[in-house]
C-alpha cells in the first residue's frame, strides 16, 4: 500500500467518523447497505450520493441507511470491484472502463474521440447504448447497473512537464491511467508509456514523480487536488467516461420491492442532478484551476484521432467488441472508420 497524504486521511478518518455517529444516534435501520466510490466528499457524486441518502432515510421511515464511503476508504476501485461482486459491499459507481476487466463490453463508451458533446451522451447512454451495456452488467447475475449513469465526463491530460498540444507530445510520455485495458491500449497507440494506477495512489504517484502525466475530467483534477501535483492541463477531450451505479444483486434482492423502489427511485435522480451538476461547474473549475497555477491549452482534436485511426486503434477495437456492438456505438456517434 502506498502512502496516503495525510490531508487525504483526515478526510477519510472525519468521514467514517460522521458515519459512526449517525449509527449511534439514530435508532438502528433495518438495512444497513454500503455505497463506495473513488472520490472525494467535495465531488457532486458525494454531494449528490449524500442528498440522496438522507432522502432514502425519510422516505423508507428510517427502514434503510445508506452509507456512503468516499474516497476508496473501502479499498481501490480494483479491489472495491471484487468486493461488490462478493457483496461485502452493496452499491459501487465505477467507470465503465474498469468495469470492463470483468465485463469487456462495459468500456465501449471510452473509445478515444468518439464523443462530441453531452447531448449525444445522454441520448446514448440514456436510450440503446446504455441498454446494451446494462444487459450485458446484468448477465453476469452477481452485480447489475441502475439506469442512469453518473458523469465522469470529458477526460483531458495534464502533466508535471510540459503541454500537450499535438499527438507527437505523446510521445514516451509517462502517464498514468487507470486500471483497464482499453485506457492502455489507447496510450499505447499514441506511443505514450501508460502505467497503471488506482485513483486511490494517483496522487502520490504523480506526487513522487512515479509518472509526470495523468488525465481527468476537471472536476475530478479539482477535488482530488490534483493540481497541486500537475503543472499543465491541455483539453484534449480525449475521452467521456461515466460511472455506472452498480449494486450487488443478492443483496438487492433482499430488500422489500417498496424500499427497493424507493431507493432506486433517488440514486437515479441523484444521478441525474450530478450530471448537471459537472456540466454547470466546468467554466468555473477553469477559471479556479487556472488561478491554482495551472496552465490550461487547447488542441486540434482532429490530429489526435487521425493518429488513433492510422495506428490501427478502432480497427483493433472493433474486432474486440464485435461487429453488433460496434454499430451500436457508430448509431450513436457516427462512423468512427
Ligand atoms: O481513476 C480515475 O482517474 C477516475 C477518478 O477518473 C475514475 O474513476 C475512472
Amino acid at each position: 500500500m502506498t502512502t496516503l497524504s495525510r490531508r487525504r486521511f483526515a478526510v477519510g478518518t472525519l468521514a467514517l467518523g460522521a458515519t459512526s455517529f449517525s449509527i449511534r444516534t439514530a435508532r438502528a435501520a433495518e438495512f444497513t447497505y454500503k455505497f463506495a466510490n473513488n472520490l472525494p466528499l467535495t465531488h457532486p457524486l458525494n454531494v449528490r450520493a449524500l442528498e440522496a441518502a438522507n432522502a432514502i432515510k425519510t422516505e423508507t421511515g428510517g427502514r434503510f441507511d445508506l452509507q456512503v464511503f468516499p474516497s476508496s476508504q473501502l479499498g481501490s476501485d480494483t479491489d472495491t470491484l471484487g468486493q461488490i461482486r462478493s457483496g461485502a459491499v452493496d452499491f459501487f459507481t465505477l467507470s465503465g472502463l474498469i468495469l470492463s476487466t470483468f465485463v469487456p463490453a462495459a468500456s465501449i463508451n471510452g473509445i478515444g474521440f468518439a464523443w462530441n458533446d453531452y447531448a449525444t451522451v445522454w441520448k446514448a447512454m440514456d436510450g440503446d447504448l446504455g441498454a446494451f451495456i446494462r444487459g450485458e452488467i446484468a448477465k453476469t447475475g452477481v452485480i447489475f447497473a441502475l439506469d442512469k449513469i453518473w458523469d465522469n465526463g470529458f477526460r483531458h491530460v495534464t502533466t508535471s512537464t510540459k503541454p500537450i498540444n499535438t499527438p507527437d507530445d505523446l510521445v514516451n510520455l509517462k502517464i498514468r491511467v487507470p486500471a483497464s485495458p482499453l485506457w492502455t491500449s489507447m496510450f499505447k497507440a499514441f506511443g505514450a508509456a501508460p502505467t497503471t494506477v488506482n485513483f486511490n495512489e494517483t496522487y502520490s504517484a504523480l506526487q513522487s514523480k512515479v509518472v509526470d502525466a495523468e488525465e481527468n475530467p476537471l472536476a475530478v483534477i479539482a477535488a482530488a487536488k490534483l493540481y497541486e501535483v500537475q503543472s499543465y492541463c491541455s483539453l484534449t477531450n480525449h475521452m467521456w467516461d461515466g460511472f455506472w451505479l452498480l449494486a450487488n444483486k443478492a443483496n438487492w434482492d433482499e430488500l422489500p420491492a417498496d424500499i427497493q423502489a424507493i431507493v432506486a427511485k433517488h440514486l437515479n435522480a441523484a444521478g441525474v442532478s450530478q450530471r448537471a451538476d459537472i456540466a454547470a461547474s466546468v467554466a468555473g473549475l477553469q477559471a479556479d484551476l487556472t488561478a491554482k497555477g495551472l496552465k490550461f491549452n487547447t488542441v486540434e482534436t482532429a490530429a489526435f484521432r487521425d493518429k488513433l485511426k492510422s495506428a490501427g486503434f478502432y480497427a483493433e477495437w472493433k474486432v474486440k467488441y464485435g461487429a453488433a456492438a460496434w454499430a451500436k456505438l457508430e448509431a450513436a456517434v457516427g462512423g468512427l472508420g
